[in-house]
């Protein structure tokens, strides 16, 4: 199949790329470089060096012989994302393109609007890219379990039945989101569905948990192919930051009680899911969503798990909750629709986490530790 992967210089988007490649597809990748700008801004840059895109795409021909044309352009510019579909003529889209840090977006009104803008605009141009040109093009978006919230019952796959004074309808599950980034995704989410009834788009939806871990079959084959690791308070996600303060000999950073609990799942999980939503597309019409997890875990736990599995001391520190989160809560996310596809899933594990030791401890002095400690707070609608 041709695969254009949209956010292929990011975290997720190019291991996605290789995976893809690596496995027989013919993939392009299209990004325009704003996660490098977002750490120019914050003063901050992933853990491991990574290389320019170009660069990127140069080794993996060496090392593969695939070729992988890249797109640099922005997605809410509508010209470069037409012009973009009409040469590649992909058979699917798959859609990372946005901006991702909850608290990024918690900031101020301007990254509040920004990261909206951004999400939203892109990808409306992108649906609105695959209903002009060839609406057979399979859609698959990078949603997040966190577009749910933590509601007091269990969480459904995207759709509910709901029964109400009598009648029954087949619902999109109600949202309750956690941050303007969430919220965006969401948004999108709506607009998806809009899309799939009023011009017959197939997508599907991938509501993904917090990733971790760092290295893929492909991305280890060149150290020049590796994607990137952030630690940062305001793009680290929760597992990688715990390892990472836990080789730095800082302690653990729960905030609160750590009694929230988040689906979870592995890199090497992330790139076969989307292998199997490609290859298994959503029919004409279809808004197919998967709640893309493997395990769920309580922030208090994975910091357990980090401390016990690390060969040192480690301290745990509970802050005060910078964001606004129910600090217990009831957790049942339904999440068959992928192993029903076939994935099998790396569990989380000591190995994981200790594979994870030496490539933070290698790697150690290009953190900025000014940058370690939370200062956005969801309370306050202007950030420093
Ligand atoms: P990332 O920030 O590393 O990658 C996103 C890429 O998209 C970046 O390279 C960025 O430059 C590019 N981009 C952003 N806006 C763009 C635009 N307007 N035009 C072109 N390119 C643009 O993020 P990631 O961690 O790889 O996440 C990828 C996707 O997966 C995101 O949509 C995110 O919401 C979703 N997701 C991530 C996680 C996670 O734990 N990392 C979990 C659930 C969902
Ligand atoms: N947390 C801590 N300490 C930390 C960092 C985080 O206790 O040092 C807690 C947070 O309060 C939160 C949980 O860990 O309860 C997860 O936070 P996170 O920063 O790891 O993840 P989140 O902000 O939810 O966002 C990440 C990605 C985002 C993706 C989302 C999936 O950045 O792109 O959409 O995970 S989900 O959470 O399922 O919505």
């Amino acid at each position: 199949m041709r695969v254009l992967v949209l956010g292929g210089d990011g975290y997720l988007g190019w291991p996605t790329a290789l995976h893809l490649s690596d496995r027989g597809h013919e993939v392009a990748v299209a990004d325009n470089f704003a996660r490098r700008k977002y750490d120019e801004e914050l003063g901050s840059q992933s853990l491991v060096a990574i290389e320019d895109l170009s660069v990127r795409v140069a080794a993996w021909k060496e090392v593969s012989g695939k070729d992988m044309p890249l797109y640099e352009g922005d997605l809410v510019d509508a010209d470069f994302v037409y012009q973009m579909v009409r040469e590649f003529q992909p058979d699917s889209i798959i859609h990372f393109a946005e901006q991702r840090a909850a608290p990024y977006s918690m900031i101020d009104r301007e990254h509040a609007v920004y990261t909206q803008y951004n999400n939203v605009v892109g990808n409306l141009n992108v649906m609105y890219a695959i209903a002009e040109i060839n609406p057979d093009i399979h859609l698959v978006k990078l949603g997040t379990l966190g577009e749910y919230g933590t509601p007091n019952i269990d969480i459904e796959e995207g759709w509910i039945e709901i029964e109400h004074n009598g009648r029954k309808d087949r619902m999109l599950f109600p949202k309750k989101p956690g941050s303007f980034y969430h919220l965006s995704k969401v948004h999108d989410s709506h607009n998806i569905e809009f899309g799939c009834r009023i011009w017959g788009m197939r997508a599907t939806d991938l509501n993904q948990g917090v990733v971790y871990g760092q290295q893929t079959e492909q991305t280890v084959r060149d150290p020049r192919l590796a994607t990137r690791l952030d630690y940062d308070a305001v793009f680290g996600t929760v597992l990688n930051r715990f390892v990472i303060q836990a080789v730095l000999g800082q302690p653990l950073s729960v905030y609160g009680k750590g009694g929230q609990t988040r689906g979870m799942l592995d890199i090497r999980d992330t790139v076969e899911c989307l292998r199997l939503a490609v290859e298994n597309p959503a029919d004409r019409g279809e808004f197919r969503v998967f709640n893309q997890i493997t395990e769920s875990y309580s922030v208090k736990q994975v910091a357990e798990l980090v401390s016990e599995t690390f060969p040192g001391p480690v301290q745990i520190d509970y802050l005060d909750n910078p964001r606004w989160e129910l600090a217990e809560h009831y957790y049942n996310v339904k999440h068959s629709g992928l192993l029903e596809l076939g994935l099998q899933p790396h569990l989380l594990s000591d190995t994981l986490i200790e594979s994870l030791f030496p490539i933070v401890e290698e790697n150690k002095h290009r953190v900025n530790m000014e940058n370690m400690l939370p200062k956005v707070k969801w309370a306050s609608p202007k950030n420093s």
